[in-house]
């Protein structure tokens, strides 16, 4: 009989276990703002979010996932590069986006062969740049001319894709790519586009996009993303919200985990007919002038907000939680800190995955305009994401995650693994991820993700050794 049993844990161990996700996304078009609007991958922190994701890349005539820009090339490089900053943050490429449209999507999954195109240059793009995964951003399948069989065929592009990832990550014994999607928070939009619980039993996570809820198309005005229900909507505007859209997709079979509510940091704007009926559902024809920065007319970033707000009045949607600002006949309504911070507990409160950022580009990122230091609202977002606070234990699921060198004597030693982070523990903040001693008590350790503590137990008998970074006979 052995003297040491070993039970070693998973370097994996710490990514399986729950760990609420930030995914931000940057945009290949922000290089182009003038002036200080200026962005590229250099403006990038690499701790600020838990994945990023580089928006956009296309499908090619011949089926296969291709760059856009001239230049992504070398973005591509110093975007990876972000990694070796911080090796627990992952990449993805988005494919798709509101200006590619349909077409390509749709002839790309009307066959087995075109799909399988698709499929093996993804894997060969991705590896060949360095990306961690796919992020698909068809938006969407089975509308704006789509056509309804595409809501069957966007599921078997994500069951063959995962299938040919599975297969690569076995045969280069390397870590698999991850698979996710940007999938519409409209009602209609999403029962013409998705076989939920298929889809989601594909894809790592499944980032709803629940902002553009209301906009300058609207002939009246409304939030661009309305936490709640407002008694002023009808129609169709009732499930415009970021609750309706979340317990949609939950309540037909997303996995809660794999759901990542999506946050903009930016407002749309609109032109009221009159400067004196300027609330919620006041009559609106187009958007209020372009921001001077981003120079779309209909959105203002955030920091193009912040400059707004100087000489407007700025009001507060009680039922919906989140903020709007008038001036003269300029209406926008926008997140800032406040909303966030309701938006985030909310994320907390019905256990979700995380959420999602549209876009980097788009927040104070150099702190120049709001007078909240750098990345306002995503730092913010990432703190209150981050705090040790725990999720509501009630649902929250953990993989019993070991393995061992021993497998016939760990068999019998299960260690148990605490649920949530460690309340009011603060010994992981400013530790990287990983196992570390407990000295008041070597039958435990703490775990560190994402700064968050958790005490874990060793298997009966043995004690925490950090040489091997697992439990041993003392
Ligand atoms: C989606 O799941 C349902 C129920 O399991 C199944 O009948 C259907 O064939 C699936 N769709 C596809 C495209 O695989
Ligand atoms: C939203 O609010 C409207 C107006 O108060 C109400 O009629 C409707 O039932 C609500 N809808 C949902 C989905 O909660
Ligand atoms: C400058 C610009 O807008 N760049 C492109 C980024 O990639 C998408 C692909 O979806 C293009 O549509 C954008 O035009």
């Amino acid at each position: 009989m052995s003297h040491f049993i070993y039970v070693c844990f998973s370097l994996l161990l710490k990514t399986i276990l729950y760990s609420t996700k930030l995914v931000c996304y940057f945009t290949n078009w922000s290089q182009y703002r003038p002036g200080v609007g200026k962005y590229t991958p250099d403006n990038i922190y690499p701790n600020l979010c838990t994945h990023l994701i580089y928006a956009f890349a296309i499908i090619s005539s011949s089926n296969e996932l291709s760059t856009f820009e001239w230049n992504d090339d070398l973005m591509y490089k110093s975007f990876n590069a972000l990694k070796n900053r911080n090796p627990q943050l992952k990449t993805l490429l988005a494919v798709g986006g509101w200006n590619f449209g349909t077409t390509q999507f749709s002839l790309m999954v009307s066959s087995p062969a075109n799909r399988q195109v698709f499929i093996q240059s993804s894997i060969r793009f991705l590896r060949q740049h360095g990306f961690d995964g796919l992020d698909l951003d068809w938006e969407y399948p089975g509308s704006r001319g789509s056509p309804p069989e595409d809501k069957e065929r966007f599921t078997l592009l994500c069951q063959e894709l995962l299938a040919a990832f599975e297969k690569e990550a076995a045969e280069t014994k390397r870590p698999r790519l991850l698979l996710t999607a940007a999938v519409a928070a409209g009602k209609g939009n999403i029962d013409n586009g998705y076989e939920i619980a298929n889809v989601s039993k594909y894809l790592d996570f499944v980032s709803v996009m629940t902002y553009d809820f209301h906009g300058a198309w609207d002939s009246f005005t409304g939030h661009n993303s309305p936490l709640y229900n407002s008694s002023v909507m009808h129609g169709q505007h009732i499930y415009y919200n970021v609750d309706f859209a979340m317990k949609y997709w939950r309540d037909q079979g997303a996995p809660l985990e794999k759901l990542l509510v999506g946050f903009p940091a930016y407002g749309r704007t609109f032109w009221t007919s009159s400067a004196a009926a300027s609330g919620v559902g006041a009559p609106a024809s187009g958007a209020a002038s372009a921001g001077s920065f981003t120079r779309e007319a209909g959105i203002f970033s955030y920091y193009e907000v912040c400059s707004f707000l100087d000489g407007a009045t700025t009001h507060w949607i009680e039922e919906q939680k989140v903020p709007y600002a008038v001036k003269g006949n300029e209406w926008v309504g926008f997140d800032n800190k406040q909303s966030y911070a309701i938006k985030a507990q909310y994320v907390k409160d019905n256990n979700y995955g995380g959420a999602l950022v549209w876009s980097l580009d788009l927040d104070d990122f150099a702190g120049q305009f709001c007078g909240q230091g750098n990345y306002p609202l995503i730092r913010y977002l990432h703190s209150l994401l981050d705090s040790d606070t725990p999720p509501n234990p009630a649902v929250t699921t953990v993989a019993p995650v070991f393995t061992t060198n021993q497998p016939a004597a760990a068999g019998t030693t299960t260690p148990k693994t605490t649920k949530s982070p460690v309340s009011g523990s603060g010994f992981c903040h400013g530790k990287p991820d990983g196992n570390y001693r407990n000295d008041k008590d070597r039958t435990t350790f703490y775990q560190c993700s994402s700064r968050n503590t958790y005490l874990q137990r060793c298997p009966v008998n043995l004690v925490f050794n950090d040489r091997c970074n697992c439990c041993e006979w003392p």
